[in-house]
């Protein structure tokens, strides 16, 4: 079988991280196409991968008859309509977190890929395919613990850009903890509550950071997250389970711990997500393409979070969006999924 050609659109920091790995170390796939709204970089990339020539329309790229599969990696807000034309053209695409930025259009593109009766849609949500997210996933399953009961969640980064406001948190980090909790537990959100302590004076203005999250699942289960994007220190993401018979912890970071002179103990934190979920990106997108290799005899191009995993995401950082406006708990507003046959 031939390699699966793929158009990256989008080639800014997750995009051309993406395209380096397709290069060099997923097997079965090549990068055809390459786009970006800034048209030279996507050119400047084009020449240094063989086979590979940068299209300045996304949607031309999408339609190219040298594309087999997309992967978008490009702002949110032009999803909506680059998801709809990979539906179109019947192309499956891996789509970076968030599907759509707003409820609706989420919702409209579960839907409108449930009318195609063929699941193209994969969201990029990598830590199921990090290695200790997955032993949590499988310890929990596997019913040792008894009841999961709640869940403590950390989530620094060193720093973010100027632009990264308080909304940004719930929409940009609170995101993968939202997707965490409806992995590990199985099932929705129903609500969410945002507390601001006293801000880091180090923030940049507009900034209200930390934030504490609540979250409450449809089975009363508590989640409890510290996003803290501007810690200075390096990125830690950190997860504690408790359940009914004992508890479990990933994300410790316990990776070499050296004793060196004169007299020093210890060990390195990784500096940002992508060293951390470094390996969890590559199998994600390993396993994407080998789903997308074997889509047309089972009409399922995909191998991980579902558009409706993306649109359930959404929903409760809507909800969260409220919530750190109001100081309210907000109940999250979320369709019926049985209500769309093939969701
Ligand atoms: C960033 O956009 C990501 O997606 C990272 O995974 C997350 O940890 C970080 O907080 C976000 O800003």
């Amino acid at each position: 079988m031939n390699d699966v050609r793929i158009a990256v659109l989008g080639v800014g920091l997750m995009g051309a991280d993406h395209v380096a790995r397709i290069t060099s170390r997923i097997s079965g796939a090549r990068v055809s196409v390459v786009n970006d709204y800034v048209t030279e970089k996507a050119e400047q990339l084009a020449v240094t991968i063989p086979g590979c020539r940068a299209v300045t329309d996304p949607l031309d790229a999408i339609a190219d008859p040298d594309v087999d599969a997309v992967l978008l990696a490009t702002p949110g807000p032009t999803h909506e309509k680059q998801l709809l034309a990979c539906l179109e053209h019947r192309k499956p695409v891996l789509c970076e977190k968030p599907l759509t930025t707003d409820v609706e259009t989420s919702l409209e593109v579960v839907r409108r890929e449930a009318e195609l009766g063929i699941r193209l849609i994969q969201v990029g949500f990598m830590r199921r395919f990090d290695d200790e997210y997955a032993a949590l996933k499988a310890f929990i399953d596997g019913g040792e613990l008894g009841n999961p009961l709640v869940l403590h969640c950390v989530h620094r980064n060193p720093a973010v850009p100027a632009h990264f406001d308080s909304v940004m948190t719930v929409r940009d980090s609170l995101v993968h903890e939202v997707d965490v909790t409806r992995f590990l537990f199985g099932e929705e959100i129903t609500s969410v509550q945002i507390v601001t302590p006293t801000p880091n004076s180090l923030a940049g203005g507009g900034l209200s950071d930390p934030q504490i999250a609540i979250m409450r699942t449809a089975g009363g289960r508590h989640v409890d997250v510290e996003l803290f994007v501007t810690t200075g220190v390096a990125y830690e993401v950190r997860t504690e389970l408790v359940a009914e018979k004992g508890s479990a912890m990933i994300g410790l970071d316990v990776g070499l711990v050296r004793k060196s002179a004169p007299g020093t103990w210890g060990g390195t934190i990784t500096p940002s997500f992508k060293e951390r979920f470094g390996r969890a990106y590559d199998t994600e997108i390993q396993r994407w393409i080998d789903a997308v290799r074997t889509g047309a005899e089972t009409g399922d191009y995909t191998d991980g979070p579902t558009a409706w995993d993306g649109y359930a995401a959404t929903a409760v950082c809507e909800a969260g969006v409220q919530a750190l406006r109001s100081g309210q708990r907000v109940a999250v507003t979320m369709a019926d999924r049985t209500s769309i046959p093939g969701a």
